[in-house]
């Protein structure tokens, strides 16, 4: 295996497509052993074959806005790998949305899926549709709009998507509805559905539980708990929301979260009713965190800066993509970060990665520690399938129980000569040899 021809070739392929090469390139790197060791992913050409997705589907959103002004948006859903089950991954809506950032996306969901041990293949989609600001008839209006296109292409044994961001319950909501108006069928083809008409207990919560039972699993290894810990947090989303809940209940204290205006400090500990503030302020669609200051006045704001300037334990980047950079990376590890469990899609860049690593910090990528989400939406759609719904015990022992076989997994594929666990290795490797190993079982289609 040439690395560099490959990802040489694949940028020719690929013009301009950064985050997708930075990802695939992450990818490569740490499974290069495992494919030279094994001829038979040269033979069937596996490499040329999982970094190209099955289809990039790409279609016209027309909708009305509160004026009467016609507005035209791009709607994408990348196909990426189903051999080890249908396409499944979430939906984004925000402005930055390109084909590229979902090839990114869609290329570790195919991992990501793949580690959780359910069986969903990798997808993402979405649109360059901005909800800020939005009405709640808008917000509407856009997803009944944008379904009207997708539902030719899901289907509960094809493609399931879910939320990302910019799209929770209530977007959720909207795109079912007009599913079931368009197909007539009421079936499990969305996760994260709202708990009354075919909804998982706890998927809300699940990406950030998860990554907060990652992080203790981590943690473990050292002989460590989360109990005492100072935690920063990045973003005040719904990853960011099930992350605070959890590192609270159990026995952390965190002291930043942060919005794309800057980030807050709070030494007291954002806890209680402050959680729910977090929901309260995500729910006025201005995406702000300072006006958190005004509710609780002990709290600081940091305007335009990121939250990794300040002293914690652990770490979570839970906002988006290339995050947290070297020189944050720096800053955590010079005031003695221990781990960094990413609750977000490749937070960290390559230059902060190598910085965790060479540090030798516990530091878990995002496929293995934020697949909670996904695993629990593969839950919601085994309970769909069942017609039947499991109470929140039993649904976060089932999650927590994945996080620690993810664990398990990444410690089996990364452990090095000296002791030190390369989670990204271990992730990528245990993520890829399950799905190499079916797209050869399954011949060349
Ligand atoms: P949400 O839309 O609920 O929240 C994301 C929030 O983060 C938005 O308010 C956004 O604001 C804000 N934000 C964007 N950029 C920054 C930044 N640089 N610093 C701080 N805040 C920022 O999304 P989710 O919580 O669902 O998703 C967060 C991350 O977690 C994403 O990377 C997503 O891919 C990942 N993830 C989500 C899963 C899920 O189940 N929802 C599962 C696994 C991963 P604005 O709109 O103004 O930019
Ligand atoms: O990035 C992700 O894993 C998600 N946004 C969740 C995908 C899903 O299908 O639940």
């Amino acid at each position: 295996m040439n690395l560099e021809k490959i990802l040489s070739d694949l940028e020719n392929r690929n013009p301009g497509q950064h985050e997708f090469l930075q990802a695939v390139r992450e990818v490569l790197e740490t499974i290069e052993d495992v494919v030279k060791e094994n001829p038979k992913y040269e033979a069937a050409n596996i490499i040329e074959r999982i970094v190209e997705p099955d289809r990039v589907i790409k279609f016209k959103i027309q909708w009305v806005d509160d004026k009467g002004k016609v507005h035209v948006n791009r709607g994408y859903r990348v196909q990426f790998n189903n051999a080890i089950g249908p396409y499944k991954g979430g939906l984004r809506f925000h402005p930055s949305v390109t084909e590229d950032g979902l090839k990114f996306l869609g290329f570790e969901q195919i991992f990501k899926n793949s580690l959780t041990t359910l069986p969903m293949g990798g997808a993402k989609g979405g649109s360059d549709f901005d909800p800020k600001g939005k009405s709640q008839a808008e917000i509407m209006r856009f997803c009944q709009a944008f379904m009207t296109e997708l539902y030719k292409y899901i289907g509960p044994d094809m493609d399931i998507p879910a939320g990302d961001i910019g799209v929770g319950g209530r977007e959720l909501g909207y795109m079912f509805g007009m599913y079931k108006k368009i197909v007539g069928e009421h079936h499990g083809v969305l996760t994260g559905k709202g708990r009354n008409w075919g909804g998982s207990l706890i998927r809300p919560e699940a990406t950030g539980f998860g990554a907060v039972f990652f992080a203790e699993e981590m943690l473990k290894t050292r002989g460590e708990s989360l109990k005492g810990k100072t935690a920063c947090v990045s973003g005040f989303g719904n990853v960011s929301w099930g992350a605070v809940t959890k590192l609270n209940q159990l026995g952390a204290k965190v002291v930043a979260i942060s919005g794309p205006d800057g980030y807050v400090y709070d030494p007291d500990g954002i806890s209680g009713e402050k959680i729910d503030y977090m929901l309260e302020l995500r729910a006025s669609n201005q995406d702000i965190v300072k006006p958190y200051t005004y509710e609780f006045p002990n709290a600081q704001f940091f305007e335009g800066k990121r939250p990794w300037e300040v002293k914690c334990d652990l770490a979570f980047p839970c906002a988006i993509q290339n995050e947290l950079n070297g020189q944050d990376a720096q800053n955590l590890v010079n005031n003695g970060v221990i781990a960094v469990s990413e609750g977000a899609n490749m937070p960290c860049t390559p230059e902060a990665m190598e910085v965790f690593l060479k540090n030798k910090v516990l530091y878990g990528p995002g496929k293995a520690a934020n697949a909670g989400g996904v695993a629990t939406s593969g839950l919601e759609q085994t309970q769909n399938a069942m017609k039947l719904n499991w109470s929140a015990e039993e649904v976060e022992e089932k999650l927590h129980n994945i996080m620690k076989n993810i664990h398990e997994a990444c410690v089996k594929y990364g452990k090095e000569s000296d002791g030190f666990i390369n989670y990204v290795k271990g992730a990528n490797v245990a993520g890829f040899i399950k799905v190499a190993d079916s797209m050869i079982d399954q011949g060349v289609v």
